[in-house]
């Protein structure tokens, strides 16, 4: 049994994906014998019906000078970002001199989108070289985690902040009670705090179990979201599903006060019904990952017993998980090809498949390609459009 880490009550474990190392890690050959690991193991809480991992590498780890995940890595999520920030505009940035505030801002490709504006904004990002590269774009990036600490250090922020957003980043605060803290903290009456972040209903539906590495301590519901924030007087007015990241949802919230909105209702009705919210959905989850597993290797070998080469497309954080799960090597996969300069002439972490300048991939033709980065499928198959052409075959998990 495991501690919930919202209520501290006892869970059951659901899945053990065994040994895995940092999933952006990428490591130089040198550093192959101080790799860290830790045990991935995934447990739910039924009460408010929140997966979650057991363990993790503190946030630090994580997050720090050399965090290799650009936001901007993708065109696709650029203008997802512009269109994120425009509906914020028009919704619900009513007046002059507002003051918002993200978490995660990463390379400050969302808040960029608020340069021209009157709006008072600020981010807040632990990871320097990321939140380096937002300054130097004249974006006002504060090189912090976002908690009460360093909120206080921003005076005119506490209590006068009108919306809190952030993408991909609530579910990678181990205290989310701090983080829903800190926001009551900052915001005033009126304030309303909008996040989206990898939906527990696609991974479900899709069995992209690779949405779970040390980074996403949590996979939301709109179930859990809702729980989780009414125990601090917090309601959630809307939900927004979202095409991002293999599929994702936005939620809306602010201090107690409306009645239940009728579509959140329907979301909440719909998710009970297809057991995103008890423990039955874990369940038959966790055995979908396993045979997930087995066909994945089965099919690998196979491509293998006929002298095929595969190599991998995208070294995605959600490859590690995979390829560690199915311990996959390099005498499967010859190499990686990513676009991140940090991440290439470096090894992909615990399995140290080589990772290698995407502008090879046109060169050297690999019968079979892993695209790790599914979610991006669009986005890569036009950028390699002469591929299929050639007889190349993309795979995934999926
Ligand atoms: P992508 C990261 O996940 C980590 P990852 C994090 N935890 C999270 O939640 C999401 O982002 C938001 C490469 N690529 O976006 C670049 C190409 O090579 O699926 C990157 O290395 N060619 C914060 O890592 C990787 O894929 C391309 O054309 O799973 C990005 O992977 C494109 C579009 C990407 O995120
Ligand atoms: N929002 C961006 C970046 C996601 S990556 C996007 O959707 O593409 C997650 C980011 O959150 C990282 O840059 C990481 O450094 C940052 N982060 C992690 N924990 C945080 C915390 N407690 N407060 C603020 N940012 C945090």
């Amino acid at each position: 049994m495991f501690k919930c880490k919202i209520t501290g009550k006892k869970i059951p474990q659901i899945i053990d994906f065994g040994k895995m190392p940092i999933a952006n890690g990428f490591l130089k050959k040198k550093d192959f014998n101080k790799e860290y690991f830790y045990n991935m193991g995934v447990s739910f809480s039924e009460n408010i019906s929140l997966l979650q991992l057991n363990n993790h590498p503190k946030p630090e780890m994580m997050f720090n000078k050399k965090y290799p995940f650009f936001t901007s890595s993708s065109n696709f999520m650029k203008s997802h970002f512009k269109k994120y920030a425009d509906w914020a505009k028009k919704k619900y940035i009513k007046k002059n001199n507002s003051k918002i505030i993200e978490i995660g801002s990463n390379d400050g490709t969302f808040l960029k989108n608020f340069k021209k504006t009157n709006f008072q904004n600020v981010g807040f990002e632990p990871s320097k070289n990321v939140s380096d590269i937002a300054k130097k774009k004249g974006i006002n990036s504060i090189n912090k985690f976002f908690n009460r600490k360093n909120l206080n250090n921003l005076e005119k922020f506490v209590g006068n902040t009108d919306i809190i957003f952030g993408a991909n980043v609530v579910c990678h605060i181990p205290d989310l009670v701090e983080f829903i803290l800190t926001c009551n903290l900052a915001l005033n009456e009126n304030g309303k705090i909008i996040f989206e972040e990898p939906y527990l209903g696609s991974m479900y539906q899709k069995v992209s179990y690779d949405q779970i590495y040390d980074e996403h301590i949590f996979i939301f519901s709109i179930n859990s979201i809702k729980k989780i924030f009414n125990i601090f007087d917090f309601e959630l007015i809307d939900v927004l599903p979202q095409n991002t990241h293999g599929g994702s949802m936005r939620y809306v919230l602010e201090r107690k006060r409306s009645k239940i909105n009728k579509k959140v209702k329907n979301f909440i009705e719909l998710e009970k019904r297809q057991n995103i919210d008890s423990l039955k959905g874990a369940t038959i989850f966790k055995k979908k990952c396993e045979l997930s597993k087995e066909k994945l290797q089965y099919k690998l070998a196979e491509i293998k017993r006929r002298g095929k080469a595969i190599c991998g497309y995208g070294a995605t954080s959600k490859s590690t998980t995979i390829l560690n799960y199915c311990n996959i090597k390099s005498n499967v996969i010859d190499c990686i090809f990513d676009t991140t300069p940090n991440k290439i002439g470096k090894f992909s972490p615990g399995v140290h498949i080589p990772i290698v300048d995407y502008r090879y991939f046109k060169k050297k033709f690999y019968e079979y390609s892993f695209l790790f980065a599914w979610n991006h499928k669009n986005e890569i198959e036009k950028k390699e459009t002469s591929y299929l052409g050639k007889g190349g075959k993309w795979i995934t998990h999926l």
